[in-house]
């Protein structure tokens, strides 16, 4: 007995065939989604391109929500197509009132698909839940087939229309829904999905709904994969995941479960030995990046319950100050997943959790939770309460160190180091800085550039390595100083991207070991404490050639072997002279424009994180203390390593 379909959508058309004023309606929702896609996705570029998937998968999530599916299957197909299959109770086909087939009202008409229910919660909100009608408006093509009622029904539509009619192909005992479909190239900048992004988000998502197993798949020639996600262990899985590798301070995550005004609250907390906080939001499934009431709620919790316990044990004398939130931050690895029933999100990117009641409701359901464990588990207190006791120290030895002090100009960026050679543009939006590896580069840098929007910074020397050091000593070093007063956006919780002066920043360094070191010291820094750079598409890496090849009269600049090789064919038996360039040094200011810096000629490649849990790992491995995993790296994929893309 099918449900009927509730739809927000009143003006739904009456008939098949008299095209009312409703009908046009409707044929213009869809012509809405595309004529601005930007509305409905986001943007038009790679993010918008797999938001469309999830879309698709928020639906079969839903079907998880309410408790009718436990296999959802991922696929890139070879084509380059997305299928998406869920075991749930199959998409409504019956007749609607409007005489289209629900399936084709949920498939064709924005927000009906909305699940009306208000029982269950919905991934919904912000950028998300827009409804798969959205994603067939945006579909080149898309196919849905639904297995219910002993039968298999499907039908094809394009660019959001339909083009056969919802009709049955068959008898079938399964249940669930496939949709296939296939990005409009009219419409994205890029088609190409990047399985990475779709893993780190399928991965979140089973984490965070333990029932389900989710399998994806690539089928894509270049590079086949499959894998299975299911985490039983549900967000404390998460959190282990999170902490693999790490010295933990005690072996078992603390795990807080509870609901309030039809809120539920589920956290999971464990603490390791590093300087780093690794806290991830979610409110109904959506990654709230931007944070939000729920995880003020939670920090509030946090504090007063170790505070209270810490003096219950005596571990605080009567005199001492309380721990502080940022003293709690180091080492701190947690997962906090809300489900609320009307969530307003806020923010630059919708992710900012708005709800004003739900701070109280996490610093309730945590605290009550987070007392009741200290107080099971006596030895979780001592090693966090030490852990934030060196951490509030080091923060006042750099007091008497002034290097707060510094902080505060630092984060202001009120003076601009000496060695920047600025431009006279002064709109962010047009101007770009090249931090630079070496005087001499620098220098020919400088000589070389377009002064009106290219500000040069030299670097010398190495840079402090941030992934084993704490905020403060960070702070201590020139280098580093002198590039977080050049970008003028103050990093980490001080970070302010309204205050960047520079909308493009290239890191020019040698192509040779050391250039490398240096570029990989320079990526840690932004990733730790700016990727909001990294995040906006701010950040770039310069390529300078590898070859200059004469021929004759003729010079080609070459930016590879392939390239060099080439260059040289069919040129054989005249005078060839092949120069390698060891280093940016070795080019004068005119070259070092002509193929590294002018926009018409240089190569640039965009530094993007595919997934953030990954990179966090990969950054730990390659730059942290311990030795024994970057070897192990090293040695298994050492000989593949091209360009280490993040
Ligand atoms: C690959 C994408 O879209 N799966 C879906 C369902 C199941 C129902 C449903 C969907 C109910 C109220 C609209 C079936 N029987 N996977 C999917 N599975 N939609 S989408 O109902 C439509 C909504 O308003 C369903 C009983 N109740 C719900």
């Amino acid at each position: 007995m099918d449900e009927n379909v509730n739809l927000q959508n009143e003006n739904i058309p009456t008939s098949n065939n008299d095209y009312s004023a409703k009908d046009i309606q409707v044929l213009e929702g869809l012509e809405a989604v595309r004529k601005r896609p930007g509305m409905y996705i986001g943007d038009q570029s790679s993010r918008g391109l797999h938001h469309l998937v999830y879309e698709v998968i928020d639906n079969s999530i839903d079907e998880s929500l309410a408790g009718f599916c436990d296999r959802i299957d991922v696929t890139i197909e070879e084509n380059g197509s997305i299928s998406v299959v869920d075991n749930g109770r199959g998409m409504p086909t019956d007749e609607h009132a409007s005489g289209k087939s629900a399936t084709e009202v949920i498939m064709t008409i924005l927000h009906a698909g909305g699940k009306f229910d208000k029982g269950a919660y919905q991934v919904s909100g912000g950028l998300h839940g827009v409804g798969v009608s959205v994603v067939n408006a945006l579909s080149e093509w898309l196919v849905v087939t639904i297995w219910r009622d002993g039968k298999e029904h499907q039908q094809r539509y394009e660019r959001g229309n339909p083009v056969t009619p919802l009709g049955v192909t068959g008898p079938s005992d399964k249940r669930g829904t496939k949709v296939q479909f296939m990005p409009d190239p009219e419409i994205f900048t890029t088609t190409e999905f990047q399985a990475d992004v779709l893993k780190a988000r399928i991965r979140e998502l089973a984490f965070l709904n333990s029932n389900v197993t989710i399998e994806f798949a690539d089928r894509r020639p270049e590079k086949p994969q499959e894998r299975t996600y299911h985490y039983p262990g549900g967000i404390t899985a998460f959190v282990e995941y999170l902490n693999k590798g790490k010295e933990v301070l005690f072996k078992e995550p603390v795990l807080i479960k509870g609901n309030k005004d039809k809120t539920d609250v589920e956290v999971a907390i464990q603490y390791n030995d590093s300087y780093m906080e690794r806290l991830y939001g979610f409110v109904n499934l959506i990654n709230t990046i931007e944070g939000g009431t729920h995880v003020i709620g939670f920090r509030t919790a946090l504090t007063r319950a170790i505070n209270d316990e810490a003096r219950r044990q005596k571990l605080l004398k009567e005199k001492e100050a309380n721990l502080t939130g940022d003293d709690l931050k180091e080492g701190l690895s947690a997962v906090i997943s809300v489900k609320v029933m009307e969530p307003q999100f806020e923010g630059q990117t919708k992710t900012k959790l708005g709800n004003s009641d739900v701070k109280g409701i996490v610093d309730s359901v945590v605290y009550e939770g987070l007392k009741e464990a200290l107080e099971n588990r006596p030895e979780i207190i001592k090693p966090i309460v030490e852990s934030a006791i060196r951490a509030r120290q080091a923060r006042e030895a750099a007091k008497k160190a002034k290097e707060l002090v510094r902080r505060k100009s630092v984060m202001s960026g009120l003076t601009l180091p000496g060695k920047l050679a600025d431009c006279s543009n002064r709109d962010p939006e047009a101007c770009e800085i090249y931090i630079v590896e070496g005087d001499s580069a620098g220098g020919s840098a400088k000589q070389g550039r377009n002064r009106e929007f290219q500000a040069i910074l030299p670097l010398r020397g190495k840079i402090l390595n941030v992934e084993k050091a704490r905020l403060e000593k960070i702070l201590g070093s020139d280098t580093i100083r002198n590039i977080i007063l050049a970008l003028g956006c103050g990093v980490g919780d001080d970070f302010n991207e309204t205050k960047l002066r520079y909308h493009k920043i290239f890191i020019m360094a040698d192509a040779d070991v050391d250039g490398a070191h240096i570029r990989t010291l320079l990526l840690t820094l932004f990733f730790r404490y700016m990727p909001q750079i990294i995040d906006q598409g701010y950040l770039y890496v310069a390529q300078p050639p590898l070859f200059r090849v004469q021929i004759g009269k003729e010079i080609t600049y070459c930016y590879s072997e392939k390239e060099m090789k080439e260059a040289q064919r069919d040129n054989a038996g005249k005078k060839i002279d092949v120069q390698r360039y060891k280093g940016l040094g070795e080019m004068n200011a005119e070259q070092l424009w002509e193929t590294t810096m002018n926009p018409e000629n240089r190569i640039i490649n965009k530094v993007e994180v595919q997934d953030a849990v990954e990179a966090d790992k990969l950054f730990e491995v390659l730059m942290g203390d311990d030795v024994e995993p970057r070897r192990r790296f090293i040695e298994t994929y050492g000989p593949e390593v091209r360009n280490l893309d993040i």
